[in-house]
């Protein structure tokens, strides 16, 4: 019988001494470690721009080691655009929870796409607001419960 192991070491594109500051049981901490792994794969640490955007992404630059700016709620995808158009050299990210991408940045998320900008968006879905406290927001699925639809949510009201 084979025994396969594997042993887990933290990326390098994540900030050396740095702690998670996400709610237990949270996939945010799992997400930027995959987006880690992948810089390190790609050789991408130092050639790279990341968008933050208002939410619990708003600490990124706190644990990924690469070049990091902030956004005003739902403005990342505007953002990485201007950062693009200026460092064109650069691999440029964001990092937007659903809220952020699909609600009050939904006209900056498909203004982007319609212009076919060179950017990369990862949208971190919760199915709700998770910073201000886990409020319906539009990818909450029918009948889940939040904090503002405590019955589940309902599509006729
Ligand atoms: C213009 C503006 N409106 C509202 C807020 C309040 N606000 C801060 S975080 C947040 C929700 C973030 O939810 P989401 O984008 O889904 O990210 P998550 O925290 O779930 O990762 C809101 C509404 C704000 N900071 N700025």
């Amino acid at each position: 019988m084979t025994t396969l192991t594997q042993t887990f070491k933290i990326p390098e594109s994540i900030k050396k001494g740095s702690k998670f500051s996400f709610c237990p049981g949270c996939d945010h901490g799992v997400a930027v470690r995959l987006v880690a792994e992948v810089l390190d794969e790609l050789g991408l640490r130092e050639n790279t721009i990341a968008v933050a955007s208002i939410g619990c992404s708003v600490t990124l630059y706190d644990f990924l080691d690469v070049d990091t700016i902030e956004a005003p709620h739902g403005r990342a995808l505007a953002e990485a655009t201007g950062v693009k158009r200026a460092r064109p050299d650069k691999t440029v990210f964001t990092y937007q929870g659903d809220g952020d991408f699909a609600s009050i940045g939904m006209a900056e998320s498909l203004h982007c796409a319609l212009r076919g900008e060179n950017v990369t968006a990862i949208c971190i879905n919760n199915t709700t607001y998770g910073m201000t406290g886990g409020q319906l927001g539009p990818t909450t699925l029918l009948g889940q419960v939040t904090t503002t639809s405590p019955t589940g949510r309902n599509v006729e009201y």
